[in-house]
């Protein structure tokens, strides 16, 4: 038996700790509506408090290892008998005006799988893997270290840019629930930066750079409406809370401090892994204690789950000892056999995975009612 959640929304929104410009609504605190982004940031931190761990996982219902298109599947669903609480999705595409995103999946399906996440109970989380503005290349396209800085210095770079955070921002605003009411949602934009496999990386711009990358994105996000956001930060591992920072765009403009960490190796990778969640997923928990944010395992796994026991024995170990309200591993392509982050039926980490949906400490989609 899970414990189930009090609501705790009163005393949150005298204690919530999470705050900044992405739950700006101060204002609504104080009336009776509370906001969508301060709502969501609420019920994620009453996960925190409680102890719990929302699991996430990107393009849960749109495809699987085997199939793609279907309605009411999903691989998590079929090995756990429930969806995830959390569900990812990309926007990599829609900065170019495409009705499908980067790995073929149709923004209008996407907007129906929020909405039906949304009426679940649960979490929609966005990642963008966007082309650049320059010359339209994918984001792993870094070899052109001047791209953020033409985004500041070039106005014809500068409004393209513009035009693509449009693009996204009023996608994001247009999430609606069947009552009219706009959907929190998180966003996690320029993600991984620490790293240097996208434009927008530790290599390809400078931290000043980067910051305004950030700010701008905000900015134009607001201007357009795109208030239901909360604002996910996440670098890829670290080696201490003074890199994790390095890049910190500032407390107004982030909401959740996060932690892109992934398990490479297998059983040979676990103690390398352990120690990269550590040093990451550490330094978000410091650097949010003394923000007063949230924390978030935004993006994890091990590419084919290899170990049979890797949920119960690796991840949940490795995620309990931070106050982390979610975890989210990537997706299970369809076209490609071996890429894939969460188990289907017959899969070898099956049982590992029932253990670890049925443990108190996580929370997947049928839970999700209980958190207010
Ligand atoms: C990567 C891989 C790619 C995919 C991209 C964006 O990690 O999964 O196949 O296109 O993410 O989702």
């Amino acid at each position: 038996m899970k414990y189930p959640i009090i609501a705790m929304t009163l005393l949150a929104l005298s204690a919530a700790s999470c705050g900044g410009r992405g739950v700006a609504s101060d204002s609504s605190a104080q009336t009776d509506t509370v906001s969508p982004a301060r709502q969501l940031s609420l019920r994620l931190d009453s996960v925190s408090r409680a102890g719990l761990v929302m699991f996430g996982h990107d393009d849960d219902p749109v495809y699987g290892h085997t199939w793609v298109g279907d309605s009411g599947r999903s691989d998590v669903l079929e090995t756990a008998g429930d969806y995830p609480a959390v569900m990812n999705w990309d926007l990599g595409g829609i900065e170019k005006g495409d009705a499908s995103n980067l790995d073929s999946v149709n923004f209008e399906r996407m907007r129906a799988e929020v909405i039906a996440q949304d009426a679940r109970g649960g979490v929609n989380a966005f990642s963008w893997h966007a082309v650049n503005p320059v010359d339209g290349q994918d984001s792993w396209q870094c070899a052109d270290t001047t791209i953020v800085a033409q985004i500041i210095d070039n106005p014809e770079v500068a409004e393209r840019f513009r035009n693509q955070i449009r693009l996204a921002a009023r996608f994001i605003a247009g999430l609606t629930d069947a009552s009219g009411k706009k959907i929190g949602v998180i966003l996690r934009p320029w993600h991984e930066h620490t790293g240097a496999w996208f434009w927008w990386g530790s290599k390809q711009c400078t931290p000043d750079q980067y910051r305004h990358l950030w700010t701008e994105t905000r900015r134009i996000m607001d201007e357009e409406g795109a208030d239901n956001i909360l604002w996910a930060y996440s670098p890829d591992r670290v080696k201490d809370i003074d890199e994790y920072l390095e890049r910190y765009p500032g407390d107004e403009y982030v909401d959740i401090m996060g932690a892109d960490v992934y398990h490479y190796g297998a059983e040979k990778g676990v103690d390398s892994y352990l120690a990269a969640v550590d040093a990451t997923l550490g330094a978000a928990t410091q650097a949010a204690s003394e923000k007063g944010k949230l924390v978030a395992f935004t993006e994890t796994g091990l590419e084919g789950i290899p170990m049979a026991d890797w949920w119960t024995e690796v991840l949940l170990p490795a995620v309990s000892k931070y106050p982390a309200a979610y975890v989210v591993v990537w997706r299970n392509a369809h076209d490609k056999p071996g890429h894939f982050y969460a188990p289907w039926p017959g899969q070898e980490s099956e049982a590992s995975f029932k253990k670890f949906h049925d443990d108190p400490r996580t929370v997947f989609a049928r839970e999700m009612n209980t958190i207010r």
